[in-house]
């Protein structure tokens, strides 16, 4: 490969578009064509970090004194521009990121949503008005942004989970640094442009790309940086919400899932089906709310498995390019190590491997990352393959003789991100919802997603801090100011607080 044809991106600090302090940049490869070089990027440095948290500081009177309404004209502009460059966009991602074109087109219609979303939120933002305990008093209380905030992001949603951290923080009147995952830093760059381009200042956005041990630390320790908005492993989220809470500082993680489906006997089996599969081996496994365990009821078990095997071996594996492919490669050489590293754990536990295990060799599939969709039954609760996130195409199947014993399975494991029942029992149905252990419940539907303007996030090892999205995100991303505003004429006699 010629690497004068390879493009080098550029950090964006201050409104410029600028190399890195040490010049250092490392290639980006496509997982579907590994010797297919995307583009040049830099390897930031805690000195560039710096750079970026002193550029939005810079920035942030100018924003912050903004109104909010005119705030959310650049939100309006910059939906627009996605709007007229949502294929291109697409296309990115599924080039960068790996995912099916239709998911991938999905991905930047929630980007859209939320930036919708949160520019209705510039002419809202409440705050309340109360009476005073004292005569001649208003008492109200009223928004600020944090300040500065670094938004850090994993690589399986690369533009919407930073749009839906981005567009929040924006209209809420902060300043921010972005660090993307360092293997989706074009989709990142495409992100920004788009906001440059919908003419947000200089400064208000800052990005820079490298790995996150470089400039993570120096993001979180940097005295200006008031908030931190992180999505990824638990691992690395614990650190970030340990170092940001020793420093006072406003932390939200969205972390790991281990999303079960509770299958009973009574559901509609061709809709659960559907939303198993889907969940399961859709986008290949690599997102927080994939469903990778199914609990089922023992009366239907033996017709469930037939089904779903059948089902899944119809899924056609292939690039995401490719219109017709559902399941998609995995995005890395290291994510398929650690996926091919589950699919053999399972089977030293003893659990049963009944559909997949392979990785794909020959063809199309030696050009990327593929392995085929993959189903454990016989699964002991305390084997790693159903306690741990596996990050990939893998479903482990549990036989449960009622909804207790499901429950009491679905609960058991240290994550609480999303979960979902089928049934048609209503009584069942919400004695299901009111115990389950997640932060996001589904009935009869898949464990996938969420909308823009309702809460997502998890309980336990998957999430802590406030929830993203919905009027959650107005919450973490500003401060509530109480005012009192004494207006009386003269000085009171008594003027103290009971
Ligand atoms: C979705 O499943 O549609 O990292 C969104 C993740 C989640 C976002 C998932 N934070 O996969």
């Amino acid at each position: 490969m010629a690497t004068s044809q390879v493009t080098k991106y550029k950090n964006y600090i201050g409104g410029q578009w600028v190399d890195c302090e040490s010049g250092r940049t490392y290639p980006i490869t496509s997982p579907a064509s590994k010797t297919t070089v995307l583009g040049e990027f830099q390897i930031s440095g805690p000195e560039d970090a710096a750079a970026a948290v002193q550029a939005a500081q810079d920035a942030l009177q100018g924003w912050s004194d903004t109104p909010a309404p005119v705030r959310a004209g650049v939100l309006y502009r910059a939906l627009e521009i996605m709007r007229e460059r949502g294929d291109d966009i697409a296309r990115t991602i599924t080039i960068e990121e790996g995912k099916p074109l239709a998911d991938a087109q999905g991905e930047v219609k929630r980007a859209m949503n939320i930036t919708e979303y949160a520019a209705g939120e510039g002419r809202r933002m409440f705050g309340y008005t109360t009476p005073s305990e004292l005569p001649n008093t208003f008492a109200y209380t009223v928004r600020r942004p944090l300040g500065v905030v670094a938004i850090i992001t994993p690589w399986n949603f690369p533009i919407a989970i930073p749009a839906w951290k981005i567009a929040p923080a924006l209209i809420c009147g902060n300043t921010l640094v972005f660090k993307p995952a360092s293997g989706t830093p074009l989709s990142a760059v495409k992100l920004v442009e788009v906001f440059e381009e919908a003419g947000l200042p200089p400064g208000v956005l800052n990005l820079i790309t490298g790995p996150g041990s470089s400039v993570g630390n120096a993001l979180v320790e940097n005295p200006l940086v008031r908030g931190i908005s992180f999505t990824g492993s638990t691992e690395i989220g614990t650190g970030i919400y340990t170092q940001g809470a020793a420093l006072l500082k406003k932390v939200q993680c969205e972390m790991g899932g281990k999303n079960a489906v509770i299958l009973l006997a009574d559901a509609d089996l061709d809709k659960a089906l559907g939303g198993i599969v889907q969940a399961a081996f859709g986008s290949t496994g690599q997102r927080c709310t994939a469903t990778s365990r199914v609990i089922v009821e023992e009366a239907i078990y033996d017709q469930f498995m037939e089904q779903l095997i059948d089902r899944t071996s119809k899924l056609k594996i292939g690039d995401g390019l490719d219109p017709d492919v559902d399941v998609s490669p995995l995005s890395s050489q290291s994510q398929l190590d650690i996926v091919m590293g589950y699919i053999g754990m399972g089977t030293e536990e003893g659990a049963r491997l009944v559909y997949g295990g392979k990785s794909l060799s020959g063809g199309i599939f030696d050009d990327g990352y593929y392995v085929e969709p993959t189903i454990f039954t016989e699964v002991a609760p305390d084997m790693r393959i159903a306690q741990e996130e596996i990050f990939g195409p893998v479903l482990t199947v549990f036989k449960a003789d009622g909804l207790e014993e499901a429950i009491q399975i679905s609960n058991n494991v240290k994550f609480g991100l999303s979960s979902s029942v089928y049934t048609k029992d209503l009584t069942k149905a919400f004695q299901y919802i009111n115990t389950v252990e997640a932060g996001m419940v589904h009935v009869n539907a898949p464990t996938l997603g969420g909308e823009v303007h309702l809460p997502f996030g998890g309980l336990k090892s998957s999430g802590v801090g406030q929830r993203e999205q919905g009027t959650e995100a107005v919450d973490f991303f500003s401060e509530v100011i109480t005012v009192y505003i004494d207006h009386a004429g003269a000085p009171r006699a008594q003027a103290r607080f009971i």
